[in-house]
C-alpha cells in the first residue's frame, strides 16, 4: 500500500480522497494555486505544495508542476479526483513515465472512452446495447442524409471529441439535418481540433440513467446500480438519485450484469460509470466516463461501499473488498449540487462567506470545503457544497433532503439552495416522474 498520495484536486473532492487516505493510514499531499492558500483542502492535507497562480491552466491543469510536487514530496501516486486532469491520457502517461502511480484506469482506457466512436464501437463489440446510429464517423453530407434516411427522423449530429453535451445538434428532416451537419462540424473544430462527427437516431424524451462500474484490472469486475441524473441545466447535473424511480431489479441486474462483463473483458481498473439514455423500458449507451463523479457519494449512501478506498486498494495491486454477491441495495439517496450561483440567470456568485453551518443527523452527508469567513474564488467551478441524504425509501430520504436544506446555511454568497426548497414542492419531483427535459421547461415556467 503506499504511504503517500498526492491529490491533484481542490474543494469537496480533495478533502473527500485526504478522508479516505486518512482513515487507510496514507499520507495526504494537497496542491494549491495561489488562490488557494487559505482553501480547506490545503488546512486538512498533512503537507501542501503550491503549484502556480490562480488559472488552473498554470496550477490544477498544469502535469508538470503536480509531477514536482510528487518528486518533492515522494508522493507515490496521484488521485486525480474529477474535471481538471482526471480523464486526460497524457497525464496518465507521464505519470506513468516518472514511476508514479495514477489512481484510476490506463491511459489506453481514458483514451479510447475519450473518443466517443470508439467508445461506441468498443461498448457495441462487448454487447452492451447502443443508439441506433451511423457505423462510426459520417465523412460528408451526401452520408450524414443516407444514415439518417436509413434510421429515420429526428437524428442528432454528435461530435467524436465532444462529450458532456458540446458539439451536438438534433434534426427533425433533411433541411434540419443540413445545417445541423455543417454546424455541428465546425463547433467540433473549433472547440476541440477535432470535426469528427456521427450519427444517431434523436430520443425525444429518454431519462439519464448511468451505471456505476468497478474493476480490479485483472479481469474482475462488478456494477454498483444506477444513478439516475436526469435532472439538469445546461449539461450540468442538479439533483441525483439511486436507485433509479423507475428502474426495476430486473432491469437493474441485466444492465448492470451486461457492464459488469464489458469492463472486466477490457480489464478495466477503478472506478468508472456508464452513461445511458433510457426510454420505454430500453438501455442505450452513450457514454463512458473513466473517473470517480461528482454524484458517487449516492451509489455509497445505498451500497454502504467507499469508493474511494475501493479506487485506492486497486491502484496498489490489491483486490476489491467486496463481490457482485455482497452487494446489496439498501434504502434510497439523493444529492443536491449547492452552488454558488444567483438563480434563475445561475451567474456565479463568488465572494465571502460570513457564516456556515452544515446539517446533520440521521442520514445526512454533507461534502463541502466550506468555512465561515472563507472567499470563494472567482476562478473556479461554482461547486460549493453536496447534500446527500439517505432514507430507507424513496419518501423518508425527500423528507431528510427538505428537513437537511431547512438546516444549511451558508450566507454572504447566493447559492441555489432556494431552488431546491422550490423543486422538493414539485408532484413531479416527488412522484419522480421526469425525463431530461424537465428541468429546463420547470425553469422557464418558473421564472420565465
Ligand atoms: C442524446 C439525446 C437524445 N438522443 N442522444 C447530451 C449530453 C451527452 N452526454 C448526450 N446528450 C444527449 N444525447 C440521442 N441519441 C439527448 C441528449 C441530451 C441530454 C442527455 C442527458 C442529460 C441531459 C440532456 C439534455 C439535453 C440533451
Amino acid at each position: 500500500m503506499f504511504d503517500k498520495i498526492l491529490i491533484a484536486n481542490r474543494g469537496e473532492i480533495a478533502l473527500r480522497v485526504i478522508r479516505a487516505c486518512r482513515e487507510m493510514g496514507i499520507r495526504s499531499v494537497a496542491v494549491h494555486s495561489t488562490a488557494d492558500a487559505d482553501a480547506m483542502h490545503v488546512r486538512m492535507a498533512d503537507e501542501s505544495v503550491c503549484i502556480g497562480p490562480a488559472p488552473a491552466s498554470e496550477s490544477y491543469l498544469s502535469m508538470a508542476r503536480i509531477i514536482s510536487a510528487c518528486e518533492i514530496t515522494g508522493a507515490q501516486a496521484v488521485h486525480p479526483g474529477y474535471g481538471f486532469l482526471s480523464e486526460n491520457a497524457a497525464f496518465v502517461q507521464a505519470l506513468e513515465d516518472h514511476g508514479i502511480t495514477f489512481i484510476g484506469p490506463t491511459s489506453d482506457h481514458i483514451r479510447i472512452m475519450g473518443d466517443k466512436i470508439t467508445a461506441k464501437d468498443t461498448m457495441k463489440a462487448l454487447g452492451v446495447p447502443c443508439v441506433p446510429g451511423s457505423d462510426g464517423g459520417v465523412p460528408d453530407m451526401a452520408t450524414a442524409l443516407r444514415v439518417a434516411e436509413a434510421i429515420g427522423y429526428p437524428v442528432i449530429v454528435k461530435a467524436t471529441a465532444g462529450g458532456g453535451g458540446r458539439g451536438m445538434k438534433a434534426a427533425h428532416g433533411a433541411s434540419e439535418l443540413e445545417v445541423a451537419f455543417r454546424t455541428a462540424r465546425a463547433e467540433a473544430k473549433a472547440a476541440f481540433g477535432n470535426d469528427e462527427v456521427y450519427l444517431e437516431k434523436y430520443l425525444e424524451r429518454p431519462r439519464h440513467i448511468e451505471i456505476q462500474i468497478f474493476g480490479d484490472g485483472k479481469g474482475n469486475a462488478v456494477h454498483l446500480g444506477e444513478r439516475d441524473c436526469s435532472l439538469q441545466r445546461r449539461h450540468q447535473k442538479v439533483l441525483e438519485e439511486a436507485p433509479g424511480p423507475v428502474i426495476t431489479p430486473k432491469m437493474r441486474a441485466e444492465i448492470g450484469a451486461t457492464c459488469a462483463a464489458a469492463v472486466a473483458r477490457i480489464g478495466y481498473a477503478g472506478a468508472g460509470t456508464i452513461e445511458f439514455l433510457y426510454e420505454d423500458g430500453r438501455f442505450y449507451f452513450i457514454e463512458m466516463n473513466t473517473r470517480l463523479q461528482v454524484e458517487h457519494p449516492v451509489t455509497e449512501a445505498i451500497f454502504g461501499v467507499d469508493l474511494v478506498r475501493e479506487q485506492i486498494r486497486v491502484a496498489a495491486g490489491m483486490p476489491m473488498s467486496f463481490t457482485q454477491d455482497e452487494l446489496e441495495i439498501n434504502g434510497h439517496a439523493i444529492e443536491v449540487r449547492i452552488n454558488a450561483e444567483k438563480v434563475p440567470g445561475f451567474s456565479p456568485s463568488p465572494g465571502r462567506v460570513r457564516m456556515y453551518h452544515a446539517p446533520g443527523g440521521l442520514g445526512v452527508r454533507m461534502d463541502s470545503a466550506l468555512y465561515a469567513g472563507y472567499a470563494i474564488p472567482p476562478y473556479y467551478d461554482s461547486l460549493i457544497g453536496k447534500l446527500i441524504v439517505h432514507g430507507r425509501d424513496r419518501p423518508e430520504a425527500l423528507a431528510r433532503l427538505r428537513r437537511a436544506l431547512g438546516e444549511l446555511v451558508v450566507d454572504g454568497v447566493d447559492t441555489t439552495m432556494p431552488m431546491f426548497r422550490a423543486l422538493l414542492q414539485e408532484p413531479d419531483i416527488q412522484n419522480g416522474e421526469y425525463s431530461i427535459h424537465w428541468l429546463e421547461r420547470w425553469l422557464a415556467s418558473q421564472f420565465g
